[in-house]
């Protein structure tokens, strides 16, 4: 398996999956920062000129969550996902929660802190999406009182797409209300196979 990453991004979710079903796979980095996302040859593998990708053989799989489902049911064995029905659904639901809940408002302040170009930025919308950011996560936090995971009693690529981002949170100064989310993320991390943290991958490109 091929996987395309650029390591502070959404490939961190993708990375700790494949790190935690000890499988083995090519890393390919694509260097946002150098324009590499833009170049013919990848645009081919993904038109949407973003990361994370995975390609297995002949199948191309783009969208994080996509891939890291992808995975969890190609290596049934390692039971990263629940075959319950019920469990299954809950596991749907949070991550769904989790991309557009939480990450869509973390992606806005994003883009208007330093993405969009700077005449086209709206400081209004960043602290329209922090508000929205810290009500969902008050949810969560209640969600997550007594327990270990997100869903069942055992960890599954919910919690892996769920730790990156509230770690993404955590980067934009968001989790300061939620103690129980801060110590599941921290807790999450300390996984052996876990991937480095944002501000860890952030400072791996800085050196280079
Ligand atoms: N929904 C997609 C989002 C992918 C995405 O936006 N990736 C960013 C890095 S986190 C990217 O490649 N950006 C390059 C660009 O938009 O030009 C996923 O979860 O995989």
């Amino acid at each position: 398996m091929k996987f395309y990453e650029f390591a502070p991004t959404r490939s961190i979710r993708v990375r700790w999956t494949l790190q935690e079903l000890g499988v083995d796979f090519e890393a390919i980095t694509v260097d946002l920062k150098g324009g590499e996302h833009n170049r013919p040859e990848f645009r081919k593998i993904n038109p949407a000129g973003k990361v994370p990708v995975l390609v297995d053989g002949d199948l191309v799989v783009t969208e994080s969550v996509a891939i890291v489902l992808y995975l969890a049911e190609k290596y049934p064995q390692k039971h990263l996902l629940p075959t319950d029905l019920r469990q299954r659904t809950e596991l749907n639901r949070w991550l769904l929660f989790t991309v557009t809940e939480l990450e869509q408002p973390l992606w806005r302040i994003a883009r208007h802190r330093s993405l969009y170009p700077e005449a086209l930025r709206l400081p209004a919308d960043i602290d329209l999406a922090s508000r929205e950011f810290k009500a969902m996560a008050t949810v969560l936090e209640e969600h997550m009182r007594g327990r270990q995971f997100v869903v069942g009693d055992g960890v599954t690529v919910a919690d892996f797409v769920l730790a990156y981002t509230l770690d993404w949170g955590n980067e934009a100064k968001l989790l300061g209300d939620c103690p129980g989310l801060l110590s599941y993320m921290e807790r999450m991390y300390a996984r052996p196979n876990a991937p480095p943290r944002i501000a860890q991958a952030l400072a791996s490109i800085a050196a280079k």
